[in-house]
């Protein structure tokens, strides 16, 4: 069953910084849209971002595939983070042991532990990756999230492997503060509450020739009760106006959210 709490109202399921601040955030902007911001430039990046921020609550990068990643591009990139009041999500999808992982989050050039609200990591090592992660996030007030599924077509997290994730969340609470996942993957219960994010989210097309599956606004959060939609390439694809793409996901997700309230 889908959340029939608001999103202000969950605040206090949550003792996670990031995740209070999110669920707030997104209260106040009235925006469960999460932009995937999947481009190679630093300069059409900050561009599409700095057009897409007024409707966003969240933006995912992958800074790994910045052919021109430098320390500008954070600073730049907090600038507008600012500027639009959004939160930063870091989609590095951390897969290894904890000592390792610890190291990654951390260190390197990329240093996301620094400016990344949120990341993700597979559960698939087992509780160690979030312990290693936990160790370095957790002081600095940050949050992570479990990949219990995937959006990609022949996907392997399934079943029993998505049911393990959720006993992970459940073992780390403090630091674990959701799920990306197609749907909400517990049912409702005013003790226990995690964040889903769903990808996989297109108006326009139903895949990308590469195991990507779309579904919409309205079937993720209103019959999945998913919180959060990560739009991609619906909104910054070729031909796109970003800013009006931007806004028509905005709208689509907050009224299929505003349906589920009244449902
Ligand atoms: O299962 C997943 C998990 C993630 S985080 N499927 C996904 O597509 N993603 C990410 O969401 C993916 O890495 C990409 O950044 C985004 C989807 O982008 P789009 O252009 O297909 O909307």
């Amino acid at each position: 069953m889908a959340s029939k709490k608001k999103y202000g109202e969950r605040v206090e399921n949550f003792s996670n910084k990031a995740a209070r601040e999110l669920l707030s955030l997104i209260e106040h902007k009235k925006t469960n849209l999460s932009l995937a911001l999947d481009v190679t430039t630093k300069r059409e990046f900050l561009e599409i971002a700095d057009k897409a921020g007024p409707y966003i609550c969240l933006l995912k990068t992958h800074v790994d595939i910045l052919v021109d990643f430098d320390q500008d591009f954070i600073e730049q990139l907090k600038e507008l983070r600012t500027k639009h009041e959004f939160m930063i999500f870091e989609d590095r999808k951390f897969a290894d042991i904890g000592n390792t992982v610890k190291h990654q989050y951390s260190k390197g050039i990329y240093k996301i532990s620094e400016w990344a609200d949120i990341t993700n990591a597979h559960p698939l090592p087992g509780d160690g990756i979030v312990s290693g992660l936990k160790e370095v996030g957790l002081v600095l007030g940050r949050g992570l999230l479990l990949l219990a599924e995937m959006s990609s077509k022949g996907s392997l997290a399934t079943g029993a492997y998505t049911e393990a994730a959720v006993e992970m969340a459940r073992r780390h609470k403090d630091f674990v503060v959701g799920f990306i996942a197609g749907r909400k993957l517990i049912s409702d219960d005013d003790k226990e509450d995690f964040i889903v994010m769903s990808p996989g989210v297109g108006l326009d097309v139903s895949t990308d020739g590469l195991g990507q599956q779309y579904r919409t606004p309205r079937n993720v959060i209103l019959e999945s009760g998913s919180d959060i939609i990560i739009v991609g390439r619906g909104i910054y694809g070729s031909d796109k106006d970003v800013a009006v793409e931007a806004q028509r996901y905005r709208d689509a997700g907050w009224k299929a959210y505003l349906e589920r309230l009244a449902n």
